[in-house]
């Protein structure tokens, strides 16, 4: 629907390499609202609720050190279809897949170092946006 809110994160290598602006640039020339902003160093505790699903993985303890190397910028936009929408924009998991015009595309090459995250599904999001932010911290 039109109220649909994802959650965008970029990653302490998007924070490091100066992309916040040119992000935060392709949501909004886009058409979508961005209705909550904040940056912080994340807890290991967030990012392990954050990435729940993905204890198991071999690349979970690289990938929580990554997380946990610098400071997020976390978002939430709001808009039609935000979250299947902002998926397409931010590109495939994997940069070397990742088409060009792509947030992923055009800034990365490693699957480890891949700039941002974004929700994959409405119910995460709903999840990911209340793990991260308090109602109160959120526009209407
Ligand atoms: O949602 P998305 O970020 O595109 O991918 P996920 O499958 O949720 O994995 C989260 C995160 O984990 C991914 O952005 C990079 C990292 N990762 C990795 O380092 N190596 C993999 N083989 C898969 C994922
Ligand atoms: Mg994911």
């Amino acid at each position: 629907g039109v109220r649909e809110r994802t959650l965008i994160a970029v990653k302490p290598d998007g924070v490091h390499r100066r992309f916040v602006g040119e992000i935060m640039q392709r949501f909004e020339r886009k058409g979508f609202k961005l209705v909550g902003l904040k940056m912080l160093q994340a807890p290991e505790e967030l990012l392990s609720q954050h990435y729940q699903d993905l204890r198991r993985k071999p690349f979970y303890p690289s990938l929580l050190q990554y997380m946990t190397s610098g400071p997020l910028v976390v978002m939430v936009w709001e808009g039609h279809n935000v979250v299947r929408t902002s998926r397409v924009m931010v590109g495939d998991t994997n940069p070397a897949e990742a088409h060009a015009g792509t947030i992923r595309g055009d800034f990365s090459i490693h699957i480890s170092r891949n700039v941002v995250h974004a929700s994959d599904s409405v119910e995460g999001a709903q999840r990911e946006i209340q793990l991260w932010f308090h109602g109160k911290e959120l526009m209407d």
